[in-house]
């Protein structure tokens, strides 16, 4: 392949590349820096957004915060890098990640090979030249030997719930997923939000400190774990980064791309006592933990979850001073762990505050939205913003943005026609030198960590070709069709394919349920996907 630049941006070109990568958040800075920087290859970005970051450019709505602790959320690929940057504390703000990642864009030089504001409109497989050839929506149009997808399992397609009535609301309203980049201030503004996932959580307790009224539009209540921010100091931190290696050797072959494993014990094997103990250990420590440092069962067993689940709901009713209110905030209708779970500060407390109101719209309906506000079928609600909270058309929506074709013009769409396919998450059959980071039917530990493996991997493979005279890779459709029964066996021995949420597609109306990612253990995950490559890249055809 010839190496090769784009002209200016917006230019009518058809540089080449040896390879494209979509999208400049943590997935696409790697993969820029590791294709380019180890393996000498030229590489062009495309990135949608007005900066690097991707989800942390995006999501800006008051509150966002990383769930995961900062320390672990981020590279590993560096030392130097991990040495350098100092993190605030326990968990990082969205401007604070933003900031780290501008920094490893400038820090590893990336900035010249990433084209900003620009969004890749389509992909097509050319046989005969065996390469890609990819447009823009600012013109350009590039060819690339191998196309590798760093577009998220979440944040480019947001998701807007249709009610009806929408468009004729007077006031301001968001979707916190494309949150305006110079904020919006709700000072002294009546706000309604809908949604109560990981973002809502987040967002309530700070818009409700704003906002002269806040109206919670909740459909389904949650089990949420208390984040204790504000338990990590300096000298934890400087800890860590002086146990450097043992932290991410823990971490990257751990249950969930965190330094931490399960206790070894079922829920079901120890006495009451013993289990209030150790919840109540893991409740004081807070965050992920919680679901990874706590039993073995927890969300394999449906007994064993039970007793972590009235737990939760115990801590819910002393958290909420007001029954009524209580009651309709306990989850019942799923087992804990079976949605992502969710980590707060201060959600439930918010529910005390005299300017926060819970509306149970499982009970009381919203009709449709009219010129002044929400109205329900118990009356209407006036406000001046509405917030969206309402989530993302996960996995699969970032990719349909994009018209993907493979062999025989084949697209992703009609190749996914029955929900998603992949082989290790990472290649699709019929899509030739497609590498998809963090894709359907991969894991989903903490983000960074999964990603660095992906890109890892992909790197390795790249090499292999070229060391071995291959200009094209494509996963069999044997190897494919055997991922995607292990996907289902994996995700029927778990809890997760009893909830409905954005892991079996179920936040989408109409959208067809399937578990869309590799539940399991991230190490043995990790484990698999690498003997894939020491045994001569099983499953996948080269010529
Ligand atoms: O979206 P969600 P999210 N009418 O789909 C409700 C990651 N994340 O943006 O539960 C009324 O979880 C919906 O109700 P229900 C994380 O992986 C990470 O909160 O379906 N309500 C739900 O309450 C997370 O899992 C961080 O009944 C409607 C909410 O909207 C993922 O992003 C922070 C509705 C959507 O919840 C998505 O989280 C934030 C309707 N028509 C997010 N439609 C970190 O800190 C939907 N809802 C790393």
């Amino acid at each position: 392949p010839v190496s090769g630049r784009s002209g200016e941006p917006g230019a009518s070109s058809t540089a080449t590349y040896d390879a494209v990568v979509i999208g400049a958040g943590f997935s696409g800075l790697y993969a820029l820096h590791r294709l380019r920087d180890t393996l000498g290859l030229s590489v062009r970005v495309f990135e949608e957004g007005g900066g690097v970051g991707g989800t942390w450019y995006w999501n800006r709505y008051p509150g966002a915060r990383c769930d995961s602790e900062s320390y672990v959320y981020c590279y590993s690929f560096s030392k130097e890098l991990s040495q350098e940057w100092q993190w605030s504390g326990r968990y990082p703000e969205q401007h604070e990640l933003s900031a780290y990642l501008e920094h490893v864009a400038d820090r590893f030089e990336l900035r010249r090979d990433i084209e900003l504001n620009t969004r890749v409109t389509s992909a097509h497989w050319c046989e005969d030249r065996a390469h890609w050839e990819v447009e823009t929506d600012r013109g350009e149009r590039v060819t690339a030997q191998y196309l590798l997808t760093g577009v998220g399992l979440l944040a480019a397609k947001r998701y807007v719930p249709r009610i009806e009535g929408l468009d004729s609301f007077e006031g301001e309203w968001h979707h916190t997923g494309r949150w305006p980049q110079q904020g919006v201030d709700l000072r002294g503004k009546r706000v309604g939000i809908i949604g109560t996932g990981s973002t809502g959580v987040q967002a309530i307790p700070v818009i409700a400190r704003d906002a002269e009224h806040l109206h919670v539009f909740q459909r389904s209540p949650q089990f949420t774990i208390p984040a204790r921010h504000e338990l990590v100091d300096r000298a934890f931190l400087d800890d860590i980064k002086a146990h450097y290696d043992d932290v991410w050797r823990k971490t990257h072959w751990s249950a969930g791309g965190f330094p931490w494993e399960h206790n070894g014990l079922s829920a079901l094997e120890v006495t009451p006592a013993e289990r209030q103990a150790t919840l109540e250990w893991l409740w004081a420590e807070g965050g992920f933990k919680f679901v990874f440092g706590s039993y073995k069962d927890l969300l394999v067993d449906r007994r064993a979850n039970d007793f972590v689940s009235e737990f939760i709901r115990s801590k819910i009713r002393e958290r909420v001073n007001d029954p009524a209110v209580a009651e309709k905030l306990l989850p019942v209708d799923h087992p804990f762990g079976s949605r992502r779970p969710i980590v707060d500060t201060n959600y439930f407390e918010t529910y005390n505050r005299d300017n926060v109101t819970l509306v149970d719209i499982r009970d009381n309906p919203i009709t449709e939205i009219t010129p002044k506000g929400i109205r329900t079928e118990d009356g209407d609600v006036d406000l001046d913003v509405i917030v969206f909270a309402t989530g993302f058309d996960a996995v699969t929506g970032p990719f349909f943005r994009i018209d993907i074709r493979g062999k025989d013009g084949l697209t992703l769409k009609e190749h996914w026609n029955e929900g998603p396919r992949s082989y290790l998450g990472l290649a699709n059959t019929g899509f030739p030198n497609l590498f998809t980071i963090f894709g359907p039917g991969s894991t989903f530990p903490n983000a960074p960590v999964g990603i660095e493996h992906h890109v890892d991997w992909i790197a390795d493979c790249i090499r292999h070709m070229r060391q071995n005279g291959a200009d094209v890779v494509e996963a069999s459709p044997e190897a494919e069709e055997a991922w995607m029964d292990r996907l289902r066996g994996e995700a029927d021995k778990t809890l997760v394919p009893l909830a409905d949420s954005w892991l079996t597609g179920a936040n989408i109306p109409g959208k067809r349920r399937q578990v869309l990612i590799f539940i399991g253990h991230f190490g043995h995950y990790r484990k698999l996907v690498d003997a894939v490559a020491t045994n001569g890249y099983q499953g996948f055809e080269f010529a």
